[in-house]
C-alpha cells in the first residue's frame, strides 16, 4: 500500500526500480560476483542501491568492502556465540579474509547464509587490486579488534559512546576515502571528517533503534550512553514507560543533538568530492539519516514503535 496512497513518491519508486534494473547487467559473470551482489542485495536494504551505482571498479571493492566487515558484524552481534569462541574470530578476521577454505556459521537467516558461503567473498576479495585489499584488510583488524573490546565493555561514557561508533562505523568512513583516494578520483580526505561521516549514520542507527534493542530477548547491549540517559531516568529501560514520556522526550533530544555534531564535517566531507558518483552514494545515507532525525526529534514514538524512513521519501 505505503506508496501508492502516495502520488508523489511513486515517481521516486519507478526511478529507483530502473536504476536497479540497468545496475543488475553490470555485474562480473562469475559464480562469486553473482553471489557477492546477490548477498548485498539481501543483506543491505539502504546501501546495496547506492554502492551499484558507483563506478565499475569501485563498485566492486566496495561491495566486498561492505560484505566483509556485514560478516565480522554478524559475529558481533550473534549472541548465540560464547565470548571465548568470539573474540579470537573477531581478532583474526582480517586475515580469514585470505583463505576461502575459512568460515564460521552463525547468525540467522540471509546473514547464515552470508556466513556459510563466505569462500565467495573471500575469492572475489583475492581479485581486488592490491591497493583495494590492503586498505580492506586494515580496516578489517582494526574493526575486529575495537568490537572485541566492546563485547566485554559497556558504553557508559560519550567518550565510550564515540570510540564504540569509531569503530564500527568511523572506520568505514577511513577505508571508504582510502578506496576513493586509490581510484585517483578523489583525493584523502581527513580522518576526522571520515569518521564524522560513520559517526553520524551510526548514532541515527542507534537513536532509532531504542525499541528494537531493548525488547531483545535475550537483552543483548544497549548503546545509548549512561552519561546521556541518566540525566533523565535511573534505568534505560524507564524511557519507554508511558508516565516517563516527557523525561524519555529530553533524552531523545538529548541524543539527537549529540549526533548533529557531526552534520558539519559531514557536509564538509561531502563538499570536497569531485566525482558525482561518488557524491550520490555518500550523500543518499547522509539525507536518509538527517530524514531520520528530523523524523525522531522530539518524537515519543521512537519509545512506542520503530520509526523508519519510507523508501520513497528516500530520493
Ligand atoms: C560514505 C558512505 C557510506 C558510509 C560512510 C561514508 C561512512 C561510514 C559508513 C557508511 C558506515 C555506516 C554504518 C551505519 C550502519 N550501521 C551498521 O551497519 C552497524 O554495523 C556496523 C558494523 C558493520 C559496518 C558495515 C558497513 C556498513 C555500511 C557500509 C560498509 C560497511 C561498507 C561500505 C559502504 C557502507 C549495525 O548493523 C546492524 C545491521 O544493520 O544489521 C550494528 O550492528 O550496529
Ligand atoms: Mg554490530
Amino acid at each position: 500500500m505505503g506508496a501508492l496512497s502516495r502520488p508523489e513518491e511513486v515517481a521516486p519508486l519507478v526511478k529507483m526500480a530502473a536504476a536497479a534494473w540497468r545496475i543488475r547487467r553490470q555485474i562480473p559473470p562469475q559464480e562469486h560476483w553473482a553471489f557477492a551482489y546477490d548477498m548485498l542485495q539481501k543483506v543491505s536494504r539502504s546501501f546495496a542501491l547506492v554502492i551499484q551505482q558507483l563506478g565499475p571498479d569501485l563498485r566492486n571493492a566496495v561491495c566486498i568492502f561492505y560484505l566483509v566487515l556485514r560478516a565480522l558484524d554478524t559475529v558481533e552481534d550473534d549472541t548465540g556465540v560464547p565470548t571465548e569462541v568470539k573474540l579470537p574470530i573477531l581478532q583474526e578476521f582480517y586475515r580469514h579474509i585470505y583463505n576461502p577454505d575459512w568460515h564460521f556459521s552463525c547468525g540467522r537467516g540471509h546473514y547464515r547464509v552470508l556466513m556459510d558461503n563466505f569462500r565467495h567473498v573471500s575469492i572475489a576479495f583475492l581479485e581486488l587490486d592490491q591497493g583495494y585489499q590492503n586498505a580492506i584488510e586494515e580496516i578489517t583488524r582494526r574493526m575486529g579488534a575495537g568490537m572485541a573490546i566492546y563485547i566485554c565493555k559497556e558504553v557508559e561514557t560519550v567518550d565510550d559512546y564515540n570510540e564504540y561508533c569509531h569503530y564500527v562505523a568511523g572506520l568505514v568512513g577511513y577505508g571508504l576515502s582510502r578506496l576513493f583516494h586509490a581510484t585517483g578520483t578523489e583525493d584523502l580526505a581527513s580522518d576526522q571528517l571520515s569518521n564524522s561521516m560513520g559517526l553520524f549514520l551510526q548514532k541515527t542507527n542507534i537513536i532509532r533503534d531504542y525499541l528494537e534493542d531493548i525488547n531483545e530477548i535475550p537483552r543483548c547491549r544497549m548503546f545509548w550512553p549512561r552519561e546521556i540517559w541518566s540525566k533523565y531516568a535511573d534505568e534505560l529501560e524507564d524511557l519507554k514507560y508511558e508516565e516517563n514520556s516527557e523525561r524519555a522526550v529530553q533524552c531523545l533530544n538529548d541524543m539527537v543533538t549529540n549526533a548533529l555534531i557531526h552534520a558539519e564535517d559531514c557536509l564538509q566531507y561531502m563538499s570536497a568530492l569531485k566525482d558525482n558518483a561518488n557524491f550520490r552514494f555518500c550523500a543518499i545515507p547522509q539525507i536518509m539519516a538527517i530524514g531520520t532525525c528530523a523524523q525522531c526529534y522530539n518524537n515519543v514514538q521512537v519509545f512506542r514503535r520503530v520509526v523508519k524512513m519510507r523508501r520513497g521519501k528516500t530520493n
